[in-house]
This record gives C-alpha cells, sequence and structure tokens, in this order.
C-alpha cells in the first residue's frame, strides 16, 4: 500500500486571514452554511440557510404561449427566425420572467478585545473531520476557533478557547447585508434573534446562542458582551417557515437546546456522523514532499500550480474537497446544492443562485453515485418530485402536451415556467427530461428497486412530454421544436444568425437516453404499461441519429449549420458522450472521432473558460479514453477557474466545476456506463503511482484500485449483492485464487466476467512478470 498521505491531501490550510470572500472557507450541513473569514480581531461568518430565498411561488406561465405555438413553429421550420425570436420572446417568456432568488441569512461579527501582536495565525479546514479552526497568539496567550456545521444537532457551532484563563472577551452581533436588510433583531437572554419576512416570500429566522465558561455575559442594544471568559460555546441555528409552521420557535428551540449540550458531546455526534459519508472515498495520487505540504499554504500552492509546477496533492485534495462540499451542501432534508451550493453572500447573486438545469445542477450531483454519496442525491429527487405536478402544468398550458415538463432553470417553488428573456437559453423543455434521469443513474448505481418504483412514474411523466412535445419531419423523423441547442448560435446559409431551431442533437440524444431508461425500468418493475413501452419503442427509432458535420465533429444542430461561437462554454451536443451512454469508443468509432473534433475545435477556439465547461470537458476526454488531454483539462481547471479557497471560479463563484471536476476525476479512474466495469481507463502519465479507495460501479459495487508505475497493481471490488460482474482492463491481470487469464489482448481490453458475492471482496492482481 502507498504511504499515507491523507492529512495534507484533506486539508486545506492558511496563513493569513481570508481578505475577501473567495478566500474564507465554507462549512455546512447542508441547510445551513457559513463562510469563515478567521480574523483574529473581527471575526466575519457569512450565514446560509438553503430555504432562504426571496419572494413566493407564482403561477407565471404566459397565456399566448399556446396559441402562438404553432406560429413559432412555422417560422423556424421556414428559417425566419429573426421572427420567430421577436414572437416567442412575447408569446412564451413567462410573466414575469423570472423566477425567484436565493438570498443570505446574513453574517455574524465577533470583534475580540486582543492586546498585542497576532502571531503564529493559521487557519485551516480539515476535510476529514470537517472542522474550521483558526489559531493564533495574542500577547501571551494561545487562542483557538473550532468551528463545524452539525447535521445530527441542526446547527453551527463554534467554540473559542484560550490557554490562559479569563481571556476571552468579545462583542457578537448578526446582520444582514451588513445591516441594511434586517427586518427585527433583539438581544436577550445569551440570544441574539433575528427574523424577518423575505420579500412576501418565506419567513426566517437566525439565532446566536452564546454559553461562556467563566467570565461575565450581558446584552446592550442588539449586542452579546462577554468578558473575561476561559471558553465560550456559541450556536447558530436559523429556520425558515418553508419546513417550520414556526420559524423563530424553531431556530430558538435548536439553538437551546444545542447550547446546552457539552461541546465534545456535539463534536463527536457531528464527526461520527460526517464520517460516515466522508470515509468511503480516498484518493492519493502518489507521495507528495509530505512534510513540506502539510505546511505549505492551499493558496501558494494554487498559485504554484498557475505558474505551471505540479502538485498532484493538490488535485487530490481538490477530489476531497468537492466530496467535502456535496456532503456538506446536499443531505436528506436539504435542498439540492444550488449554483453557489449553500453558499451565496449577495441580496441579488448571479444568476439568482438557484439551479440552472441546462448543465449545472446536473453536474452538481455527478460525482454523488461515482463517488460514494448516493444519499447526497437524495434532494435533487425531492426537488424532482415537486416539480413534476408545476411541469404538468407547463406541458398543457404552453404546448398542450400530456407528462411534465421543466424549462433551464428552477427555483426553491419547483418553478417549471421559462426562465428570463434570453432566447439562447428561455426556451428549451429538456429540463426536466435530464434531471429525470438522474433518477435513473441513482437506480443503475444502487440497484434499489424500491426507489426505481418511486422514480418510474417520474421519468415516465417527462417522457411522455417528449413524445407529444416531438413533431415530424417530411423524412419521418421526429424532433423537438421550438428547442435551443443551450446556449449557442448558429447561422443560416443566408447569413441569418439565430438560437431557436428544431431537433438540436441534444434534446434527441436525451430523449433516446430517457426512452431507452424508461423502457428498460419499465421491465425491470415488470410494468403492465405495455402500450406506454410499445410507444416507446417505437419513438426510440424515430429519433434522429448523431451525425457527423462538415468539419469532421459532432453536428451540433439537426442541420449542419456554422456555428458562431466556435469556442462555445456549452458542449450540448456531447451530452451522448458523458453523461449519457450513446457514444462511446469501441461502438461508436467514428462519432467518438467527431465528439473529439468537437472538443479540438471548441479548445482551439478558446472553450473551456468556465470553470463547468472545463470541468465537463474534463469528464468528455475521460470517456473518450484520453488520459493526457483529461489530465490537461484538470490542470487547467485548478490554474485557471479555482479560487484560492479552492472554490470553482465561473467567473464569479459557482460550485458546479468543484463538482464536475471532482467527477472527472474519479472517471478517469473508473467507468462503467457500459457493461463492464473499466479499471483506470484514462491514467494519465502525471499520475504513475496511485490509490483510490470507495468510488462506485454501476451494479452495485465498491471499487478500490492501487496502480503501480501506471498499470494495475491490485483492485478490490466488493459488490453489493450475488451476481455476475464484468471487469476489463487496459493489460493483464488475473484473480488471486484462480490466477485465472484474461482472455487474450483484443481492442476492447482484458475481460473478465467473474461471479461475487454480497459483500464479499473479489481480489484482483497484476499478473506477475515470471508468468504468462
Ligand atoms: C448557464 C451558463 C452560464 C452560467 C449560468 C448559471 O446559463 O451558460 O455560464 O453557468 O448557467
Amino acid at each position: 500500500m502507498l504511504e499515507n498521505n491523507r492529512e495534507y491531501e484533506d486539508t486545506l490550510l492558511y496563513h493569513t486571514p481570508a481578505g475577501k470572500w473567495e478566500e474564507a472557507l465554507p462549512i455546512g450541513n447542508g441547510r445551513l452554511g457559513t463562510m469563515i473569514f478567521g480574523d483574529p480581531r473581527a471575526e466575519r461568518m457569512q450565514l446560509n440557510e438553503d430555504s432562504l430565498w426571496y419572494g413566493g411561488p407564482r403561477d407565471r406561465h404566459n397565456p399566448d404561449a399556446l396559441p402562438n405555438l404553432a406560429e413559432i413553429r412555422k417560422l423556424i421550420f421556414e428559417g425566419k427566425l429573426r421572427e420567430a425570436e421577436r414572437l416567442a420572446s412575447m408569446a412564451l417568456t413567462a410573466i414575469p420572467e423570472t423566477q425567484r432568488h436565493y438570498v443570505p441569512l446574513g453574517d455574524l461579527f465577533l470583534q475580540f478585545e486582543h492586546a498585542g501582536e497576532i502571531e503564529n495565525y493559521e487557519r485551516r479546514l480539515d476535510l476529514s473531520e470537517a472542522i474550521a479552526r483558526v489559531s493564533y497568539k495574542a500577547g501571551e496567550t494561545h487562542f483557538v476557533r473550532e468551528i463545524f456545521a452539525s447535521y445530527p444537532d441542526r446547527a453551527i457551532v463554534i467554540r473559542l478557547k484560550a490557554d490562559v484563563p479569563g481571556q476571552i472577551s468579545f462583542t457578537a452581533r448578526m446582520g444582514r447585508e451588513r445591516f441594511r436588510y434586517v427586518d427585527q433583531i433583539r438581544a436577550e437572554d445569551g440570544k441574539i434573534v433575528m427574523s424577518g419576512n423575505s420579500g412576501g416570500g418565506v419567513r426566517y429566522c437566525g439565532v446566536l446562542a452564546c454559553k461562556p465558561e467563566g467570565g461575565s455575559m450581558r446584552t446592550i442594544g442588539e449586542h452579546l458582551v462577554v468578558s473575561n471568559a476561559d471558553a465560550v460555546l456559541l450556536v447558530v441555528t436559523a429556520s425558515t417557515d418553508f419546513r417550520e409552521a414556526d420559524p423563530e420557535a424553531a431556530a430558538i428551540g435548536d439553538a437551546v437546546r444545542v447550547s446546552a449540550s457539552a461541546y465534545a458531546q456535539l463534536r463527536a455526534s457531528h464527526v461520527s456522523d460526517y464520517r460516515i459519508l466522508y470515509d468511503r472515498a480516498s484518493l492519493s495520487l502518489g507521495a507528495e514532499s509530505g512534510l513540506k505540504a502539510r505546511t505549505e499554504d492551499t493558496s501558494e500552492r494554487l498559485a504554484n500550480v498557475k505558474a505551471g509546477r505540479e502538485d498532484h496533492g493538490l488535485t487530490a485534495l481538490y477530489f476531497h474537497y468537492g466530496r467535502y462540499l456535496l456532503i456538506a451542501s446536499s443531505r436528506p432534508g436539504s435542498l439540492p446544492a444550488n449554483l453557489q451550493g449553500i453558499w451565496n453572500k449577495d441580496m441579488l447573486p448571479a444568476w439568482d443562485s438557484k439551479f440552472t438545469i441546462n448543465i449545472n445542477t446536473q453536474m452538481n450531483y455527478w460525482p454523488a453515485e461515482s463517488c460514494h454519496l448516493a444519499e447526497c442525491h437524495l434532494p435533487l429527487f425531492d426537488l424532482i418530485e415537486r416539480m413534476i405536478p408545476n411541469g404538468r402544468h407547463t406541458a398543457r398550458t404552453m404546448y398542450d402536451c400530456r407528462g411534465s415538463a421543466a424549462h433551464h432553470n428552477t427555483d426553491i417553488w419547483a418553478d417549471t415556467a421559462p426562465q428570463d428573456l434570453w432566447p439562447s437559453s428561455t426556451y428549451w423543455p429538456l429540463g426536466l427530461a435530464w434531471l429525470s434521469l438522474h433518477l435513473w443513474e441513482h437506480y443503475r448505481y444502487g440497484e434499489d428497486k424500491a426507489f426505481l418504483g418511486r422514480a418510474y412514474p417520474m421519468m415516465k411523466e417527462a417522457a411522455v412530454f417528449l413524445l407529444d412535445y416531438l413533431v415530424e419531419l417530411p423524412g419521418g423523423e421526429w424532433v423537438t421544436c421550438p428547442s435551443v441547442s443551450p446556449e449557442n448560435t448558429y447561422r443560416l446559409p443566408n447569413g441569418e444568425t439565430g438560437v431557436l431551431c428544431y431537433g438540436p442533437s441534444m434534446d434527441s440524444q436525451i430523449a433516446r437516453e430517457l426512452f431507452q431508461a424508461c423502457t428498460a425500468a419499465g421491465e425491470l418493475l415488470g410494468s403492465d404499461d405495455k402500450d406506454f413501452l410499445e410507444e416507446l419503442k417505437q419513438a426510440i427509432g424515430k429519433l434522429p441519429p448523431s451525425r457527423i458535420g462538415r468539419h469532421g465533429q459532432l453536428q451540433e444542430w439537426y442541420e449542419d449549420y456554422e456555428e458562431v461561437e466556435l469556442g462555445h462554454r456549452h458542449i450540448s451536443h456531447l451530452f451522448a458522450l458523458h453523461p449519457g451512454t450513446q457514444i462511446t469508443p469501441d461502438h461508436t468509432p467514428e462519432l467518438s472521432n467527431a465528439a473529439r473534433r468537437t472538443l479540438e475545435r471548441r479548445l482551439e477556439n478558446g472553450g473551456g473558460h468556465t470553470g463547468w465547461s472545463r470541468a465537463w470537458i474534463v469528464n468528455f476526454w475521460a470517456r473518450l479514453r484520453d488520459a493526457e488531454e483529461a489530465y490537461n483539462n484538470v490542470t487547467a481547471l485548478l490554474s485557471h477557474s479555482t479560487l484560492p479557497n479552492l472554490l470553482d471560479n465561473h467567473p464569479p463563484f459557482q460550485i458546479d466545476g468543484n463538482f464536475g471536476g471532482t467527477a472527472g476525476i474519479a472517471e478517469m479512474l473508473l467507468q462503467s456506463h457500459e457493461a463492464c466495469m473499466h479499471l483506470l481507463p484514462a491514467l494519465p502519465k502525471a499520475w504513475p503511482d496511485g490509490e483510490v479507495r470507495g468510488l462506485r460501479a454501476r451494479g452495485g459495487v465498491t471499487v478500490d484500485i492501487v496502480w503501480r508505475k501506471g498499470v494495475i497493481h491490485q483492485a478490490i471490488l466488493t459488490p453489493d449483492r450475488k451476481g455476475t460482474y464484468h471487469v476489463r482492463c487496459d493489460h493483464p491481470v488475473c484473480l488471486s485464487e484462480e490466477r485465472l487469464a484474461f482472455e487474450p489482448e483484443k481492442p476492447g481490453g482484458h475481460l473478465l466476467s467473474v461471479d461475487g458475492e454480497a459483500g464479499i471482496a473479489i481480489v484482483i492482481h497484476a499478473i506477475p512478470k515470471d508468468s504468462n
């Protein structure tokens, strides 16, 4: 086994306080989050609660959509793009045009009275326990702040300690957007209580409870003033009436209960809860200069990578951080991770910090299954479940279709009407269809039939909408219309440019993937939906196939239009390659080459400039098994699109790149979207030695792989249940007990089928040099 480098690869470390938000460190329990700045004298913790959004639910559907739908379609088919866009912008755009936006809960400010110089300053985020720690010396006293967000206790817990008694004196205050947006605030009985109503939407309440040991505490105005304490327990709780009828009672109740507990106990239950998820997987990419890395500032390490230094430990840390962030922003009962996870500082955030479902929300959940955090996927399914009835209304009122549909965004209220007045993204009704494939993925990894029973009706609603929405072309093929290829523009031979179109490749690919998934799910469940399953089979045959265009690229639209922006960040038409399963190097080599050409053209023209786009590109190259290109793009993600706190930089901060990057690294090491588990499908030369533990493969298998000098040293597959498992390696390996050789080498690699028992490890070894 490799030397255990977990410590440094699990820690973000800094030697100065955060000067700006992009340097602060995130913690969260799915529902509550905070960014910790770590200033010794003036601590700021910027707070969020996931259900605190501005405004309430509305029916925004435009009644003029359906009466104008036929005309919009006609204009698109006639190539009158500008006219089609003009009419769509008035008739399809929702009323009002935008959904609701996520807002911060506020800030906690702690003003410390420290005499003397600050020395030995350090702040760290320990991912192995999900605990942030700030430590320093002021005068002769050594101070430590430990902060974590507990899922079992529904609170953010802060412990202040000093190695000399009576040295902790500070003033605590809460505010929103500094202090401008506070509705009501009061300090009483060792608590600050801040509450209000968010734009006529949710009522919220945030509470700080303070329990000093030794010293004294009093309230002055809205401040809590602590003097000469030995240690202090601070507890932040929050609630909204999205979940609780009386958010103030709920937040105060939590704060009182948690602040009455012993710190050690709160800490222990947080750590044990968190580690159940976090400890399932780990990655080491070879031994770095261990000790040095343990003391080196994370922002300096990142700056060194920007300057061209290799730091595989930092890549492993980035992988661990992605898993950490998903656990911190998406736990059962919370809302799904939004564009910023749960960490948003702005009253009007970038793209509203909501759920953009033409790539971003989906990307957030790519690591959920492959990186062994299937429970963290559940909040997305709750949201999908709430979208279904709204989406039925959308399907019926806008398009006269059965089933359920959503456009390219949704919000806390599961709003499914179009978002924005931005033609390249707004008029795309495939959001729910893509999202519903996540239900199928969850089933494919865990094979939980009861879950599939709950999921199938939702998948079916999305599929039924598409069956009705597709229109027949004169040649007999069925395509979506109106739609867009998110969010790209094309040029017609007559020079006219536009975005509205019929049959963008992505739509046909999503439809095919969903129809196939529904067919498989229906058959697995023994569904008596015979007519529906028959209809799906027929529809699959009518969908246009992926086509190769004049540049050798995969065609983005039904016609081989000229692309206006060659380096566009969206590469939607490669959906079939990833996350879809329709293009693979073995089964569709020509389409794979075309996908490669598409990527090359995008990258030659400045593509991959946003974090999420770069992260998707990593996944694409991994699926094409181009290890070196995948690696180059992992490096680019770190060097161009990562902030000092290792959060993804769109710019601005947007969390999808973290999750997509983490998933991409996993995709380089293990793939299971075809009929077998492919071990190390895209291992770059830069990672000759390494070890990954606890990845998941479809079919319910946990996979550990140790590799040396670029080849598998040992792999352990642990299936959840009895069955026959198919494994692929690109070099010869054998089963330990049988010393069974793989089939002779052939283009598909070395294949092995092995019978496995539930929970019993299947061990695979490199074939020793002396055997054949
Ligand atoms: C899509 C992308 C943008 C951004 C936004 C949240 O519209 O095109 O780059 O990620 O979502």
